[in-house]
């Protein structure tokens, strides 16, 4: 399979387990990226706050309306990024980058994978997750479900309601808190299930995060367009996609000024809380590249050449 990480024992926990922990930012870097933080937004404000009110939400620079901001924020992230990716990464390109700002008694953040962004689902995009203050349970560190990354119904387009939406709370019992030191990276596998809890402290939780693919990859969008649930349409994307669009309107619209390259079926197929308590268990015999998918469509093939056997 491809290479990602250089280094043999980081990438076989990354494989196994969905996430790795390692030393990634010097502590001149995190003191960089915590100024920009501050300077490059105009108000500052953050705009934090939660659909229904109640308690503070997270302010997530990729979702900032301001485009002239989020080209800033996305440029100065990637720059001090970029020499790590190179030095542990076996060609692997940034796609995009982002601040989150977790507010005192704020911040919680649900179950969810993250949408795919190359055409073949196996292809293995990581997020680099990075915290610019020591972060543990008490200020909502990530949380991860070990192993789920190997868990994939088909193509998780943005938008697309997640798999586990009945059963969320099971979820977050299977899940455990990775405690992280400011300048220490997560890398984590793009379908692993995560969440983060609020943060309890009254002092603001900052972190800075890059989205990075194998670098010979196309780069695409898959969008789910309610009304036509039965396919989805993929969209050849690059950097600017990520700081052009408002992401938040490609829940509700279709992309401009994208090249379409036409559509694929919604093979996505359902799976139950008993599945997925038996696929957690059972993937950690699994190889890495083995998903749910595939076992599935191996079973399918399986049965279908037994009945005809039987009717020969
Ligand atoms: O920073 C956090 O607390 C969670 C971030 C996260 O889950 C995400 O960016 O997908």
């Amino acid at each position: 399979m491809r290479r990602i990480l250089f280094d043999d024992k980081a990438q076989k926990e990354l494989l196994q387990r969905g996430y790795v922990k390692v030393p990634f930012l010097s502590a001149k870097e995190v003191s960089l990226l915590l100024e920009g933080l501050e300077q490059l937004h105009l108000n500052n404000k953050f705009n934090i706050k939660n659909e229904d009110d109640s308690q503070p939400g997270y302010y997530y620079s990729i979702l900032d309306e301001d485009i002239d901001y989020k080209r800033k924020a996305t440029e100065y992230i990637q720059k001090i990024f970029a020499p790590h990716v190179e030095r542990l990464f076996d060609g692997y390109k940034i796609l995009t980058s982002s601040f989150f700002v977790k507010p005192p008694k704020g911040g919680f953040l649900d179950t969810h994978q993250h949408f795919p962004v190359t055409t073949n689902i196996n292809d293995i995009s990581v997020i680099i997750w990075c915290p610019l203050v020591d972060v543990d349970e008490s200020n909502g560190t990530l949380q991860v479900v070990e192993g789920s990354h190997k868990i994939v119904p088909g193509v998780l387009a943005y938008g697309y309601p997640p798999f586990f939406s009945q059963y969320s709370d099971v979820i977050k019992k299977c899940s455990k808190p990775i405690p992280a030191k400011a300048g220490e990276a997560i890398i984590f596998d793009n379908n692993l299930i995560h969440w983060s809890t609020e943060n309890t402290t009254h002092q603001y939780r900052h972190t800075a995060q890059v989205l990075a693919i194998p670098a010979e990859k196309q780069a695409v969008f898959y969008y789910f367009d309610k009304n036509l649930p039965d396919k989805f349409e993929v969209f050849e994307i690059n950097n600017e996609f990520f700081i052009e669009q408002i992401l938040l309107e490609l829940l509700e619209k279709r992309p401009e000024n994208l090249n379409s390259l036409g559509f694929i079926k919604n093979e996505n197929q359902p799976i139950s809380e008993e599945t997925f308590i038996s696929m957690l268990k059972k993937g950690k015999g699994l190889l890495p590249e083995i998903h749910f998918i595939k076992e599935e469509k191996k079973q399918k093939i399986n049965w279908l050449a037994k009945i005809k056997t039987m009717f020969r």
